[in-house]
């Protein structure tokens, strides 16, 4: 395949060389790690999923027994394997079996349909794709033959569950083999990204940075042996996986509770059977379970309640403590690396109404004007950011890298923030063109390109419009062309879904209309399009 830029944009030597000296950087792979972790707490449990518990020792056999049949497989070290699973146990020794291995996971969520999981394989040239037999209602293998079209390399589908013409999970288990450690500064894994700009952008972590991550998290959130943490988000999304997340909690010999769906009818059962004490969620289902019917119910186990992915309001965060008996800690992360938290110990204020400070002594920050000229304390501007585990670019991305990264290696995350006096900072908006549903991100214009691919539209545009329970919900604004058939709005929406992309990104509403306003001097640019167009359809409601 064709080559778009480098698959991993390391930092300056002088710079990694700082992060190790500083200790950092500890050069363990993620292989080395379990190998420790399950040495400390063995016979405990690691992950526990319905009846079924998986010790640390359990999973690090496991891993090194799955890792051995990936290698019988063909899977060789730096081959790109797709991952989409749900949260169940399964999924630990799957992606450190991976891992030791020296195959690079590339961590789809379980939303994703034929269209993404196709270009994800193509773009990473994945020789395997792991999915589940069905989640729900829907058949995960009835997409393999639309995205074996999309993607050459694919040699192997992988299947937990019933594999139907596919390779079982459970038949790749063999007698563990002596594999090479692979290079925790090397490309271990690769993150997803919102997407701002067409498809969405793979992000290369290494071990060494995102272990650094997780470590600094751990100390941050206090995790230890005693941890039960609930795993209600998507396992593989990175706030779930690192926040300190599954891997938190592994390091800390803690417990991780696979909560199938997040919705309160399967979460506060399981709370109660497995005595969860944290879990994480993004705002929308944090206000469900504020407003759910607890009575009957007992959560006392749980102490701590991390919101992030989008803005929680002040007014939900106040009431977290008083309703759900916990405390509430807000993050402000991103998958391509820094992650803020409002810590154990801030005073309620700063909880309730910051998204929190840089995890490590090492994040710059920098929060600039349209020039990128750095803006005076307390005023808006663009965050910028770099560290020891925010990545220099994106993989495969040359192009796209020139404008999301500055000539310093500083990320340009396209929020807009605020620093308060106390050095937190407040998301006070976006200056990219995402959509942020909830904590679910749409790239404005992947899905403006499913739209115009129908051929009675001539021009779509989709905007972000508020919403009380999901922040914002997405519009689309279309123009369809004079002569053609005309679609009923019901009709797009089908036809984007069917184009297969996760439920999420379908748009809520769509609007069609005559013409998009124009200037005198003529059309003006998409931005203010979209800027018009969301004011319009803002105010009428
Ligand atoms: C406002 N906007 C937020 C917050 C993320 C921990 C937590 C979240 C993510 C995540 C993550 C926000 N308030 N508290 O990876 O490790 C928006 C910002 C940000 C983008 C990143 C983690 N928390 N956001 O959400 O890669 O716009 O990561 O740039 O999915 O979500 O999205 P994502």
């Amino acid at each position: 395949a064709v080559s778009d830029g480098p698959e991993l944009t390391r930092w300056p030597a002088a710079v990694a060389a700082a992060y190790r000296t500083a200790g950092y950087w500890r050069g363990q792979s993620f292989g080395a790690a379990l190998r420790e972790w399950a040495r400390r707490s063995g016979d405990r449990p690691a992950a526990l999923d319905g009846d079924r518990t998986l010790s640390y020792a359990a999973l690090d056999a496991a891993a090194d027994r799955f890792a051995a049949g990936l290698v019988a497989l063909g899977v060789r070290a730096g081959q790109r394997v797709v991952v989409q699973l749900p949260n169940t146990a399964d999924f630990l020794p799957v992606v450190f079996g991976l891992w030791r291995a020296g195959a690079v996971p590339v961590f789809a969520l379980p939303a994703h349909r034929h269209s993404e999981l196709g270009y994800f394989c193509r773009h990473s040239d994945a020789v395997a794709l792991i999915i589940p037999d069905r989640i729900g209602g829907f058949d995960h293998r009835s997409m393999v033959d639309a995205i074996r079209a999309q993607a050459p390399t694919l040699r192997h589908v992988i299947v937990a569950g019933e594999p139907g013409p596919h390779t079982a999970l459970s038949d790749i288990d063999v007698e563990p083999v002596e594999l090479a450690d692979p290079d925790p500064s090397g490309l271990a894994f690769l993150n997803l990204s919102g997407g701002s700009t067409g498809l969405p952008k793979l992000i290369p972590r290494t071990a060494d940075d995102y272990l650094y991550s997780v470590r600094v998290s751990v100390e941050i959130c206090r995790l230890g042996p005693e941890t039960r943490y609930l795993c209600a988000l998507p396992v593989a999304h990175n706030f779930t996986l690192s926040s300190p997340g599954v891997l938190g909690v592994l390091m800390a010999g803690g417990t991780v509770i696979m909560c199938p769906n997040p919705a309160p009818d399967t979460a506060f059962p399981l709370i109660e059977r497995r005595r969860a004490t944290m879990t994480a969620l993004v705002p929308p289902l944090a206000l469900l379970w504020l407003n759910a019917d607890r009575s009957g119910v007992d959560l006392s186990s749980l102490r701590l309640l991390q919101v992030g992915g989008a803005r929680l309001p002040d007014e939900a965060a106040r009431r977290v403590r008083g309703e759900l008996g916990c405390a509430l800690q807000q993050v402000f992360g991103m998958a391509e690396g820094l992650v803020n938290y409002t810590r154990l110990d801030d005073p309620d204020e700063v909880v309730n109404t910051t998204q929190g400070r840089p995890m490590s002594p090492a994040d710059e920050v920098r929060i600039v004007d349209d020039a990128d000229r750095e803006v005076p304390d307390g005023q808006v501007g663009h965050l910028l950011t770099r560290g020891p585990y925010t990545v220099r670019g994106y993989f495969r991305a040359a192009a796209h890298n020139a404008t999301a990264f500055t000539a310093e290696g500083f990320y340009r995350t396209g929020d807009l923030v605020r620093r308060t006096p106390d050095g937190n900072l407040v998301v006070t908006g976006r200056a990219k063109d995402q959509i942020n549903r909830g904590g679910e991100k749409i790239a404005v214009d992947e899905i403006e390109a499913h739209l115009l691919a129908h051929d009675a539209v001539h021009d779509a545009v989709l905007v972000g419009v508020p919403d009380q329970h999901l922040g914002e919900r997405s519009c689309a604004v279309v123009v369809l062309r004079p002569k053609a058939q005309r679609p009923s709005p019901a009709a797009l929406r089908r036809f984007v879904r069917e184009r297969g992309l996760a439920g999420y990104k379908t748009p809520d509403r769509i609007e069609i209309v005559d013409e998009f306003p124009v200037t005198g001097v003529g059309k003006i640019s998409r931005a203010a399009l979209r800027a018009a167009l969301r004011r319009t359809f803002t105010e009428e409601r």
